[in-house]
Parts: structure tokens; C-alpha cells; sequence
């Protein structure tokens, strides 16, 4: 067999999936494991017949490879990525390359990259989604490190990425951790929308009291229309889902929601950019609640369950909350590319906002039809400073706020819990708000602290400080710290 045009470590479902998709679409793919029965099973398996080269030791992988030489790690993130890294390094040249296509956290993407280049080899941190499906038919891939690393490999993740219109879901995004950047923001997104999925099934299912079958068939008709999407897609399919034995499958499974850190990632990240990313940080806190139903049973024992009356339109109500889920999920995505803008500024990406939109359009667990939208406003304004200005967004927010206004406040009152869809209002209303209250904020500030403040009626930069009390004095907190 000729030399492969790309080694991959790692054959859990990610790599294994990835390689089969590679070959298909071409490429002889190298494979190593470091439990290596595990290439032997692969190459017996599904791998049998393919132009798949199966490989015992990195150094027959290494061998395997043509020049410049690729090799992609799909292993559990962390300590793992390093470990291999310290392995390759002795059997790579000048200008070889490493991919890491694991869902690696951005700064240890940041400072691999320094590290693997200050070695003369080059490294991509790319972000894939679309998990075991996507990595077979076409993920989502999000890659950015060494540039000069982007052309080589190129064909091979632009070819194997899903397709929308034709164009690739994959495209370079930035030096350093840009990628596995964007690939965090992308999960926390995905973690507000399965939350604001969560919360319209909630409403639904405790205030309506609406059937399982009843929740599918709205779900698949939202699906027709501005919700269109996978999250909805397979939201509809899980609620008509029985098992073997003619039970509702979503009614014995546990709400006890685990994460595995990508969302807590991105609203830590938030927090350090000051960027106020409040739906998908409530989305991870509502995880954070869910995640101790014996407290959850306490407390209902001990405060009283909260038992929600239907609205009168129930039809109506149903209209609210489809108007309501969109209106939130255009916040949510709003903030999540006002933190992409701040990122980039903070570490000096060019990142191209409607390009990555393009790449969540197709492959990954984000991806919809809204995101054609979201494409087309940055494409009209590239330096679009929140995606709530664009008059298509602008526009469409108008007819839908007052749905979500009305959902906020019927389930404030009849106490059902919507923390996302609360927090999406909250924004709304506060980011369109010229006078705020944060005056009584700086007032306290400046009483407790004499932390200084600017004034309304002098020029922005001016600081003063009051003597609130009589008693402390001209001295400000530049000098001490209260
Ligand atoms: P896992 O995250 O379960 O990792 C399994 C692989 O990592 C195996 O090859 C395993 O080798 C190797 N590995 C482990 Br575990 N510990 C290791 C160690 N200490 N040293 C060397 N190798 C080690 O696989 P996955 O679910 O396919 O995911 C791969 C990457 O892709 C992860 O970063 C994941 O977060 C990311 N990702 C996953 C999904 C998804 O849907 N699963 C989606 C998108 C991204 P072994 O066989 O010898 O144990």
C-alpha cells in the first residue's frame, strides 16, 4: 500500500469514525491506539479492505506517512495530548505537522502551539462537532494554530467536513487556540439551546400538560419554520420514542443533566473577557441545579411544590412559546459572538464572524437554518457590534419579544423555572436601556470605598469622589484599597 496521506491516534468513536470518513473520501489514513489491540480489531473490522494502514508503535506510524508528514490526535483531552505531543516530537521533521482534533481547552491549545513550534514542527488545534454521526458523514471543523500548517491540510479536513450549499463546514480560523476558541463558544451555544429546548418542554409538559406524541408533533412543526434545526429535530424524535416495552423513554430517564466542562469554559471565559454571556452562563448553573435532585426533593418537600395553572389559550400559549425559544436563542447567540469579538481583540484573531457561522450551517450539533441568517448579517456588516443591531435580527426580534414577555411572566407567576429564557428578557431589556441603575452602583462604590466616579455632565475620563460622610477625607482608592 502507498504511504499514508494522514496518521490518526486515538480509534474511539471520534477517530475511528473520522478515518472511515477520510478514506471515504479518498485519502489512505495511518492508525495508531495505544491499547493497540484495538488497531488490529479496527484494521479486522471495519477497516477491512480499505486503503486503512494499521500501525503497532508510533514509529511504524511515523514510517507510514508522507512528507510533510500529518498526524492527528483524537484522545481524551488533556495530559493525553501532551504525552503524545512529547512522543511525536523525536520521530517528526522540520515542518510536520500535529493536529489536535479533541476538544482541548483553548490556552493549552495556545501554548502547545508555541511549544510544538519552537520545536521547527507546526500545530493545528482544530474543534470538531458533530459527534460519532458528524465525525462519519461530515463534522463541523474548526481549525486554527500554525497558518502555515492550514495548507497542507486543507484538502483534508475541507473534504472531509459537511458540505451546505457546497461549501465546506471547515475553515482556517486563526493562529494559536483561535480554534478550539470557537469550538468552546460553540458548545456553550449548544448548551443554551438544549437548555431553552429544555425549558419550552417544561412549559409544555407542566403548565399544558401536553402528551409526549402531542410535544413531538409541535416540535417537528417548529421544525418547518424560523426554529428549524437539529437540536429540534431530534428533540421531536425523543419524545415520540418508546422502548421495547411501549414506555416513553424521556419519561423514566433521570433529570439530573451532567456536562462535561466545554460550558462552563466559555461562561469562565466570559466573565475574565467582561462579557455579559448571561443565558448560556444560566444554562450551566441550571445543569449545576439539576445536578442534585436529592436537594431538589428536599426542597420541595420542605418549601412546596409549585403547582402551575394552564393559560387560558393554550394554543395560543403554544404560538408564545415557539416566538419566546427564538427570540432567546437570537440573545443567546448575540452574546456569544459579542464574546467571539472580544476574544479576538484580546488576542489579536482575525476572526471572520460570518465564516464561522458558515461552519456551525451544516455538520455539527448547533447547526440550522437561523445560521444562514446570522452568515447574511455579517456578510451586509462585518463589523456588526452585536447581531441584535442587524435589521433582519432588529426586525425579527420586534414581533417576537412580546411572546417571550408574555412567557417570562406567566411562568414568574405560576412558578415554572426558566432561567435561560428569564435571562435572555433581562438582556433585552437591559442592553436597550440608555439610564440604568448602575449610577447607584458607582454611588456605593465611591461611599464604601472611595472607588471614584465618572460624571454624566463632565467629559468620560474624569474622576471624582465625594466626601459622603464628612468624615473621609480627599483620599481615593487609587491610593488605598478599601
Ligand atoms: P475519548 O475521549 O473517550 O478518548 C479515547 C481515546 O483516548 C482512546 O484512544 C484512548 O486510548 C485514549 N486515551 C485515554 Br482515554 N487516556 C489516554 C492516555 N492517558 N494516554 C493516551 N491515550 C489515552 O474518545 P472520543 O469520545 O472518541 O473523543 C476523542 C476526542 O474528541 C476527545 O477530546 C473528545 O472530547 C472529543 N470529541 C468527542 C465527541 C463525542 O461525541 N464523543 C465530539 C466532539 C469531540 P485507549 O483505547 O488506549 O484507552
Amino acid at each position: 500500500m502507498n504511504k499514508a496521506d494522514i496518521g490518526l491516534i486515538g480509534l474511539a468513536v471520534m477517530g475511528e469514525n473520522l478515518v472511515m470518513n477520510m478514506e471515504s473520501k479518498g485519502f489512505t489514513v495511518a492508525v495508531y491506539n495505544r491499547t493497540v489491540d484495538k488497531v488490529d480489531k479496527f484494521i479486522e473490522g471495519r477497516a477491512k479492505g480499505k486503503n486503512i494502514i494499521g500501525a503497532h508503535s508510533l514509529e511504524e506510524l511515523i514510517a507510514n506517512l508522507k512528507s510533510p508528514r500529518k498526524v492527528m490526535l483524537m484522545v481524551k483531552a488533556g495530559k493525553p495530548v501532551d504525552d503524545f505531543i512529547e512522543k511525536l516530537l523525536p520521530l517528526l521533521d522540520k515542518g510536520d505537522i500535529i493536529i489536535d482534533g479533541g476538544n482541548s481547552h483553548y490556552p493549552d491549545t495556545q501554548r502547545r502551539t508555541e511549544y510544538v513550534e519552537s520545536k521547527g514542527l507546526l500545530y493545528i488545534g482544530a474543534g470538531v462537532s458533530g459527534g460519532e454521526e458528524g465525525a462519519l458523514k461530515g463534522p463541523s471543523i474548526m481549525p486554527g494554530g500554525s497558518k502555515e500548517a492550514w495548507p497542507p491540510v486543507k484538502p483534508i479536513l475541507q473534504g472531509i467536513a459537511a458540505k451546505v450549499d457546497g461549501h465546506p463546514c471547515c475553515d482556517w480560523v486563526g493562529e494559536g487556540g483561535a480554534g478550539h476558541y470557537v469550538k468552546m463558544t460553540h458548545n456553550g451555544i449548544e448548551y443554551g439551546d438544549m437548555q431553552l429546548i429544555a425549558e419550552s418542554y417544561i412549559l409544555m409538559r407542566d403548565m399544558l400538560k401536553l402528551s409526549n406524541d402531542e410535544m413531538s408533533k409541535i416540535f417537528a412543526e417548529w421544525n418547518k419554520g424560523k426554529l428549524d434545526s437539529y437540536l429540534i429535530e431530534i428533540t421531536a424524535d425523543i419524545l415520540s420514542y418508546k422502548d421495547e416495552e411501549n414506555k416513553y423513554a424521556i419519561d423514566y430517564i433521570m433529570d439530573t443533566a451532567g456536562q462535561k466542562g466545554t460550558g462552563k469554559w466559555t461562561a469562565m471565559d466570559a466573565l475574565e473577557e467582561g462579557v455579559p454571556l448571561t443565558l448560556i452562563a444560566e444554562a450551566v448553573f441550571a445543569r449545576c441545579l439539576s445536578s442534585d435532585k436529592e436537594q431538589r426533593r428536599h426542597a420541595e418537600e420542605l418549601l412546596g411544590k409549585n403547582s402551575p395553572k394552564a393559560p387560558e389559550d393554550k394554543e395560543q400559549f403554544v404560538k408564545d412559546i415557539e416566538n419566546a425559544l427564538y427570540a432567546a436563542k437570537v440573545i443567546s447567540y448575540a452574546q456569544g459572538y459579542v464574546l467571539l469579538r472580544s476574544a479576538a481583540k484580546t488576542y489579536g484573531w482575525n476572526l471572520n464572524f460570518g465564516g464561522i457561522a458558515l461552519m456551525w450551517r451544516g455538520g455539527c450539533i448547533i447547526r440550522s437554518a437561523f445560521l444562514g441568517k446570522i452568515h447574511e448579517a455579517f456578510t451586509e456588516n462585518p463589523d456588526l457590534e452585536n447581531l441584535l443591531f442587524a435589521p433582519y435580527f432588529a426586525n425579527a426580534m420586534k414581533e417576537a419579544v412580546p411572546s417571550l414577555r408574555r412567557i417570562c411572566s406567566y411562568a414568574m407567576q405560576e412558578g415554572v423555572a426558566i432561567p435561560s429564557m428569564a435571562s435572555a428578557l433581562c438582556y433585552w431589556d437591559g442592553i436597550k436601556t440608555f439610564s440604568s441603575g448602575a449610577n447607584m452602583i458607582q454611588a456605593q462604590r465611591d461611599y464604601f470605598g472611595a472607588h471614584t466616579y465618572e460624571r454624566t455632565d463632565r467629559p468620560k475620563g474624569e474622576f471624582f469622589h465625594t466626601n459622603w460622610t464628612g468624615e473621609g477625607g480627599d483620599t481615593q482608592s487609587g491610593v488605598y484599597n478599601a
